[in-house]
């Protein structure tokens, strides 16, 4: 039988340079802190999580119990490794403070949807968390110190609880993915060196947002629902999950494009999906993995962000599809 690769021989075989042995105690809180995810939202609401608490976020969206207890979960285990100085979450405000007997060698910001597409947690659906981790520069962040592009991102993530519970990850040097064994409670790479493919026929997005979106992204639909009868000669297929996680997962595993544009509806926010820690953090896995991320008209990565939860239009995944999209928004 071939041996298994676990994470934490995964991270000591691949982690080289300044930020390895942050990175491999942070990543070790991340990992721990996604398996008791997994437990709360395995156990529903045999454990009471569902349902709403009544309570809003900061983006006027009602909190479900599980968005609070993943949140709290996320942030208990990421003080441990004493090398986080600050965090961001989706469902708080401000930044989060560490504590500072946990952060004498705090050199990262984290920032993380604890629990993202929770809107599917009620139908038992699949959901996830993202995360990205940045070089703090200093040992007191504030908000400035947050504000950094894509691209200064040293490591990127998410957890999908799915079929099975996933861990997939990029530290600038590819894409790995790891599934948990529920017996040993150990994630083992499963997905090693996962490239996404140049071209596909699936899309995922919202259809019934049709009437409210731009010019570019209507005429991108319109041609691939005119299938081989239509210019590009070729039927399409389409899934929706309403998870980003699992949209983005699927995509790195067999080719596609998500997209979440800005539209008339969603102007004054500027789009639906975070900068910070859903846009950001999923660009840098997809274009690890070889695909392009883009807001139409810029690279993800490039947006130099103006505050901690700014939201952003959303394209990513096959490349030459999402560069067909791009071309569009330049015409
Ligand atoms: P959330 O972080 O509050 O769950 O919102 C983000 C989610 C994405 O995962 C998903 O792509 C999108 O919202 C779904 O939105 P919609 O319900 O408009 O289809
Ligand atoms: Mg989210």
């Amino acid at each position: 039988m071939t041996q298994r690769t676990s994470f934490k021989k995964f991270l000591a075989q691949h982690l080289q340079g300044e930020h390895s042995i942050a990175l491999s105690a942070m990543l070790g809180d991340i990992v721990n802190a996604c398996k008791q995810i997994a437990i709360a939202i395995d156990s529903g609401a045999l454990a009471g999580n569902m349902g709403s608490l009544g309570s809003e976020n900061v983006q006027g969206e009602v909190q479900k119990a599980l968005d609070v207890i993943t949140n709290d979960i996320f942030i208990e285990c990421n003080q441990r490794s004493g090398y986080v100085a600050g965090m961001v979450s989706e469902e708080m405000d401000s930044i989060i403070e560490v504590a500072k007997k946990y952060k004498q060698n705090g050199q990262y910001l984290l920032l993380f949807d604890p629990l993202d597409g929770s809107s599917n947690v009620n139908v038992n659906i699949s959901v996830g968390t993202i995360f990205s981790i940045l070089k703090s520069p200093n040992n007191k962040p504030e908000l400035a110190d947050f504000l950094q592009p894509g691209t200064a991102q040293v490591c990127a993530g998410y957890a999908l609880y799915g079929t099975s519970t996933m861990l997939v990850l990029t530290t600038g040097n590819g894409v790995n993915g790891f599934t948990l064994d529920n017996e040993s409670g150990e994630f083992y790479l499963t997905h090693a060196n996962m490239q996404l493919v140049k071209d596909t026929e699936e899309f995922a997005i919202n259809m019934s947002n049709y009437r409210f979106w731009e010019a570019p992204v209507q005429r991108y639909i319109d041609e691939c629902l005119q299938g081989k009868d239509g210019k590009r000669k070729k039927d399409f297929n389409m899934r929706w999950v309403a998870s980003m996680v699992a949209e983005v997962h699927r995509i790195l595993v067999r080719g596609g494009v998500f997209m979440y544009p800005i539209d008339t509806k969603l102007q004054v926010k500027g789009g639906k999906l975070r900068l910070m820690y859903e846009a950001n953090p999923m660009s840098f896995i997809v274009e690890q993995a070889g695909g392009v991320a883009t807001t139409g008209m810029q690279r993800i990565l490039e947006i130099i962000p103006t505050g901690l939860h700014q939201r952003v239009s959303v394209m990513m995944g096959s490349a030459n599809e999402v560069d067909r999209l791009i071309a569009y928004h330049q015409n």
